[in-house]
């Protein structure tokens, strides 16, 4: 076993650490990475905490090390399938020292006479008590809104889940998942009628073509990228083929790197589709068997020649030839997708389309041959199964009557209760009632919208407003936290217990290891005081939500979820405290289960699915009858539609594309990254990328401070020249603004728009120009 220090290898000048190629269809070596804080000894460590790290999707398995009451640092666990004992840096560095850094809220805190001040739990929740029941009073359900994370534990989500909707009884509650993986969950849901990743991290090792369709890997899963590479440094390594306009660290490995235009992803889609059509790259009679739609999907992709889509795209035709080939000719294709194809006009559409490639050849459901739609928050998938966002629990479908009565019979209340008489409202309208007034009640936990929400200007009025009542659950007085009338100081990782699940269905469970930071508590026990102050009954009477820890509540999650796609019914703590289980899990299935569809048997049923479908250009939903007519049993879906342009393009005024993302040295709002030296020192502060070309037509240089504008709002930051395409700007978008200083988040300049059918907010596409400031 090689073991890493943080001594051995610079993790900020090479955040991958040590290498270990080995052959196709060998498994991956263990290599323990460990960091402790300075002065702190191994001999010193008192107890190490299973656990798994939760600063990006991939969920990495760790163990945390207490000293003194503390948490002093992190180790990765040798033994779990996920990393086997990898950690990338924020993994090492920004795990825990944040814990007890000062600025953590340690009281609850009531905004008084406009101040926010230092109160104590019963007057803080009092008053949140009183507003909601004023709310309730006021405005019924409706006027009662729930905006949550993809970093908060299953646990916390299912609880949540159940007040809002058997306990309030409203369809507002939604998660900055919408921000992240609402995508990914659309474009499963279309495809094969239900959320559920159909690959496994495990096909890295057996695929012979990778191709990451927007998805910056290197900087965003830098243990996953770590897998990618002790492939792909092998000699046998598989093709890689990257969809991205920027030279990320990804495209210096690629075989082809198609340097799209922003907003062009799906011209891309249908020329690639229409190659593998006319090459007679596709396996007819699995096809024919196991699908609906080719027939429309051919004629919509035949217009998309080579000339076309490289035009649109401003991409070399033969690059995307090249890309077709590979895809077209190798047996064992494993696809991810993310952001550059999920934060964009044709988001589903687009991912749907990665979905169809994979369906053409048949590869699915079999060692090396599958498709990641990527999550991207550590825990954003349990949001999705257990229904505090846009969702009902366990994947069931908001419009059908059965899944309704399902829940209705578990919850012990009536299935009039459950708000289903249209879709669960999404993040964006929950902000848009907000900003109307229809919404006086809001309450956002474990996110920082004040710097992650489109087009802050506005975000931040909508926070100010005196008829909005806002409750924050946070460790820190965020950007947002600032803004609101009670912020509740929240127990983060390591200070509580619970269980998530990662981008490969991993479920994990993370133990306390300290207690909660000064007079902090979790989410969950917040939840539950809650649901005991307003009193939800069910329908006889007793008490909607008995639990009182989050086992208790697993253990109900496990009723809820058995028989549905995402089964935890065969799972239990004490199972989990051994290492982490690929759902489903059920008695037959005790161990989980690798790959989803080996059969080809999707999840399309009508009685079954978990939507019937939304048209991919209007997201109007197809109906029960529709659906039934359609008899898919199984078989999945061929979608397509056409291309088209995206709602924002260069202009006169505003001549260059606007895109934002991440940079391997920060997670989000840097609550946690910030926190930690290295990280900190690494990437300081915001800047703005611009191609050669780009800046000597600003006639700006490299380090030299500039104005960025867009038609909503502006920033202020440093130029770096190089790895983005030219008439395209790239900012990293996780600085919120100090105060006193100017403006330098991304998101002052981005656009309120969605995607029709997921509803996942464009913050890669917009338009702006960038301008030198004056001297001084
Ligand atoms: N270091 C770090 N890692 C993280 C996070 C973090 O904040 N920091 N956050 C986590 C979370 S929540 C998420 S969602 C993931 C996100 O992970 P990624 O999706 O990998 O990250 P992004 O940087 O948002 O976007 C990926 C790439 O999209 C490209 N792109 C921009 N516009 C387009 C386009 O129109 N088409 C295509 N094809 N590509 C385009 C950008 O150049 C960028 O390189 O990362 C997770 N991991
Ligand atoms: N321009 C632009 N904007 C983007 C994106 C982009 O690519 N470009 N990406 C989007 C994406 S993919 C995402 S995921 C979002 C993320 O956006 P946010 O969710 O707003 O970002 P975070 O900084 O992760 O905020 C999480 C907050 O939860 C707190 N927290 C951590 N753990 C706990 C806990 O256990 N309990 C409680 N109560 N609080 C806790 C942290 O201190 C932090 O303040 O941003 C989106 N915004
Ligand atoms: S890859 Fe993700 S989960 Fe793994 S250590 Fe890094 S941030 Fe944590
Ligand atoms: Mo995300």
């Amino acid at each position: 076993m090689t073991v890493e220090r943080e001594v051995s290898v610079d993790r900020i000048e090479d955040p991958w650490g040590l290498a270990a190629p080995h052959p196709q269809g060998t498994p991956w070596s263990v290599r323990q990475d460990l960091w402790l804080e300075p002065g702190t000894g191994e001999d010193a460590v008192e107890r190490w905490v299973p656990s798994a790290c939760v600063l990006c999707s991939n969920g990495c398995g760790c163990e945390i090390a207490v000293a003194g009451g503390r948490m002093v640092g992190v180790r990765g666990r040798a033994s779990d399938p996920v990393n086997l004992g990898r950690l990338g840096p924020k993994g090492l560095f920004a795990s825990t020292p944040w814990s007890h850094s000062r600025e953590r809220l340690s009281r609850p805190l009531l905004r008084k006479d406009g101040e926010l001040v230092e109160v104590g739990w019963d007057e803080a929740m009092d008053a949140v008590v009183q507003a909601s029941r004023r709310v309730l009073a006021e405005k019924g359900p409706l006027g009662m809104g729930f905006y949550t994370s993809g970093q908060l534990m299953l646990e916390e989500y299912y609880a949540l889940g159940v007040i809002g909707k058997a306990g309030i009884g409203t369809p507002h509650m939604d998660g900055n998942t919408r921000l992240c993986t609402a995508t990914a969950a659309a474009s499963l849901k279309e495809s094969f009628g239900t959320d559920g990743q159909p690959g496994t991290y495990d096909d890295i090792e057996h695929c012979d073509a990778l191709f990451l369709w927007g998805h910056n890997v290197a900087e965003t899963q830098t243990v996953l990228w770590r897998r990618m590479l002790d492939r792909l440094e092998a000699p046998d390594r598989p093709a890689l083929v990257l969809v991205d306009p920027r030279e990320t660290p990804v495209a210096a490995k690629a075989d082809v790197h198609l340097r799209v235009l922003p907003g062009t992803n799906q011209a891309l889609m249908l020329g690639l589709t229409r190659e593998l059509l006319h090459h007679g790259w596709w396996d007819e009679a699995w096809v024919q068997a196991h699908t609906i739609g080719l027939e429309e999907m051919r004629s919509t992709v035949e217009p998309w020649t080579l000339d076309r889509t490289a035009e649109v795209c401003g991409v070399p035709a033969a690059e995307i030839a090249h890309a077709a080939r590979i895809f077209g000719t190798r047996d064992r294709v494993l696809s991810t997708v993310l952001q550059g194809f999920y934060q964009s006009h044709q988001a589903t559409a687009a991912s749907v389309a990665v979905n169809n490639l994979h369906l053409l050849r048949a590869m699915i459901g079999r060692p090396g041959a599958g498709v990641l739609q990527m999550n991207g928050q550590p825990t954003a998938q349990n949001n999705r199964e257990c229904g505090a966002d846009g969702d009902l629990p366990a994947f069931r479908n908001w419009s059908n009557e059965e899944h309704v009565r399902q829940l209705a019979e578990l919850w012990n209340v009536e299935p009039s209760t459950i708000p289903h008489w249209a879709p669960p409202t999404h993040a964006m309208q929950i902000w848009r009632y907000a900003e109307q007034g229809s919404i006086g009640f809001l309450w956002i936990s474990a996110t920082n919208p004040a710097v992650s929400l489109p087009e802050l200007p506005r975000i931040r009025e909508i926070l100010q407003q005196d008829r909005l009542f806002t409750v924050v659950n946070d460790g820190f007085l965020t950007e947002t936290a600032e803004l609101a009338d009670v912020v509740l100081p929240s127990a983060m990782w390591g200070e509580k217990t619970g269980t998530f699940t990662n981008a490969s269905r991993y479920v994990h469970l993370a133990q306390q290891a300290v207690e909660p930071y000064g007079e902090s508590r979790s989410d969950l026990d917040i939840w539950l005081d809650y649901a005991r102050r307003m009193d939800f009954r069910d329908k006889d009477g007793q008490p909607l939500i008995p639990w009182q820890t989050p086992e208790d509540v697993f253990e109900a999650w496990k009723e809820c979820s058995k028989g549905r796609p995402c089964d935890y019914s065969g799972l239990t703590y004490e199972r989990l405290a051994e290492g982490p289980v690929q759902w489903p899990v059920t008695a037959e299935r005790p161990s989980g289960t690798a790959r989803l569809y080996p059969d080809a048997h999707f999840g399309t049923d009508t009685d079954y699915a978990e939507s019937w479908g939304q048209d991919l250009e209007t997201g109007a939903s197809t109906t029960e009858e529709q659906h039934k007519a359609m008899a898919p049993a199984g078989r999945a879906f061929l979608r397509v539609v056409d291309h088209s342009p995206p709602p924002e393009v260069p202009s006169a005024e505003f001549p260059l594309v606007l895109t934002t993302g991440r940079t391997v040295y920060h997670f989000h709002t840097r609550t946690k990254t910030g926190r930690a030296r290295q990280l900190r020192e690494a990437a300081p502060r915001v800047w703005v990328e611009l191609s050669a070309e780009d800046a000597e037509s600003a006639g700006v240089a490299a380090g030299q401070r500039v104005r960025v504008e867009s038609p909503r709002g502006a920033l202020e930051a440093e130029v770096r020249i190089g790895r983005t395409r030219t008439g395209v700007v790239f900012i990293p978008w996780h600085y919120g603004q100090r105060k006193g200083e100017p403006h330098t988040a991304a998101n002052e300049l981005t656009i309120t728009a969605w995607d029709p059918v997921s509803k996942q907010p464009l913050f890669k596409i917009g338009a702006c120009r960038v301008r030198p400031l004056e001297e001084g």
